[in-house]
């Protein structure tokens, strides 16, 4: 029998604004998808074939993308989807601490080696109260002040990650609290190998489901402001194709290896519309510009603002040539000649021009965060 699964999803009608709701079946054995409008009752989409989608897209939560159009997949629509699905998609709330927001390229690839998928990912700097809110069950214990100082003295990076067993995962692949510890008990441990001490210990990690998802709740449950700085900037997208085959983490090690500062940092699922805004420039300039802006809203994509002396041009050369090709042959040690396999899928957007780096910043840092 064919393996079946089925969801409710939801997509926003911007003419009608109104929230529409279909169930959606997918078919594994031929990659295939169904959509039948629930308020209407009359199917919506006959079964067809959906390149664009693949079973590991499918946990609640997430926004895939079906002929251009941004479906939020709400809940399972039938026992057995919940069944299946529900064990190898529960979920934890990682931060990578202070202390190893320098190593989060190597820290994000380890992520992806273990077999976690990335659900949300968020630079922030936590104020006093948050922190303090956050770590409420250590109130009043010797090392709490000190803990509020470390959280609270730079940004940390919070990730919501998703595996079969993700939170008892997560926490063995931390190691012991204290670092110094780790390094004894677990030398291949993430706070073995980043963390400092009993307090700098590199990375955090849910301990049960219901902290796991008053955490995530915690940090992802409302809009929460940038670290992005607005100066000396450019703007940097690691574009869905490379964040799907798991390169982000490798690419941002690239780029802290160069010495650049990541000082924002956000996943986005991009309406197509915001797409188009933004690749604006290039419409009737470079003739791939639809295809770009199919490329740039067909999944997750990570933006970073991206700081040195003169951002834009210094980072630009970093990337290289638009042409993977072209980089290959002219300018070998440059990410797009490393990671890129052709003029779309060339691994990430840099801003082109320098009058525009803080414009694209804001962009993602400021527009889209309305
Ligand atoms: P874990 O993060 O391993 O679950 P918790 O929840 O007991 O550890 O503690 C939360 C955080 O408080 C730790 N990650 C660490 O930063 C800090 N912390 C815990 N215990 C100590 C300690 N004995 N001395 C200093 N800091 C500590």
């Amino acid at each position: 029998m064919d393996e079946r699964y089925a969801f409710t999803v939801e997509w926003y009608d911007f003419n009608a604004s109104l929230t529409r709701r279909y169930q959606f079946l997918y078919f594994v054995a031929d990659n295939t998808i169904e959509m039948y409008d629930i308020k209407n009752r009359r199917t919506f989409l006959k079964r067809s074939k959906c390149d664009s989608v693949c079973l590991s897209d499918f946990f609640i939560g997430s926004v895939i993308n079906v002929h251009s159009r941004q479906l939020t997949i709400v809940d399972y629509a039938d026992e057995y989807t919940r069944r299946q699905l529900s064990e190898v998609s529960e979920r934890t709330l990682a931060i990578i601490k202070p202390d190893a927001v320098k190593h989060m390229g190597s820290i994000i690839d380890i992520i992806h080696n273990e077999g976690f998928k990335v659900c949300r990912a968020q630079m922030v700097h936590l104020t006093r109260k948050e922190a303090a809110e956050f770590y409420e069950e250590h109130t009043g214990k010797a090392f709490f002040e000190n803990l509020l100082d470390f959280m609270t003295s730079r940004p940390s990076v919070a990730i919501e990650l998703m595996a079969s067993n993700a939170i008892k995962k997560w926490r063995t692949l931390l190691g012991p609290t204290n670092s110094a510890t780790a390094r004894l008990e677990a030398p291949s441990s993430l706070r073995a190998k980043f963390g400092t001490d009993g307090t700098r210990n590199a990375c955090h990690g849910s301990d049960s489901p219901s902290s796991a998802s008053r955490e995530i709740q915690f940090f992802f449950g409302m809009r929460r402001q940038s670290t992005a700085q607005f100066t000396n900037c450019t703007l940097c997208i690691v574009k869905p194709h490379a964040v799907a085959a798991g390169l982000t983490g490798k690419i941002i090690e690239n780029i802290e290896k160069k010495g650049f500062t990541i000082s924002a940092l956000e996943m986005f699922n991009l309406e197509k519309a915001n797409a188009e805004e933004f690749l604006e420039v290039y419409r009737g300039v470079v003739a791939e510009f639809n295809q770009m802006v199919v490329e740039l809203c067909s999944g997750p994509c990570v933006a970073m603002e991206i700081r040195a002396d003169d951002a834009p041009r210094v980072f630009r050369d970093f990337t290289g040539p638009a042409d993977p090709e072209i980089a290959r042959h002219l300018r070998p040690n440059t990410l797009r000649a490393t990671f890129g396999k052709d003029k779309i899928k060339n691994v990430v957007h840099c801003t082109d021009l320098p009058e525009d780096g803080l414009l694209e910043v804001e962009y993602f840092f400021k527009i889209l965060q309305q």
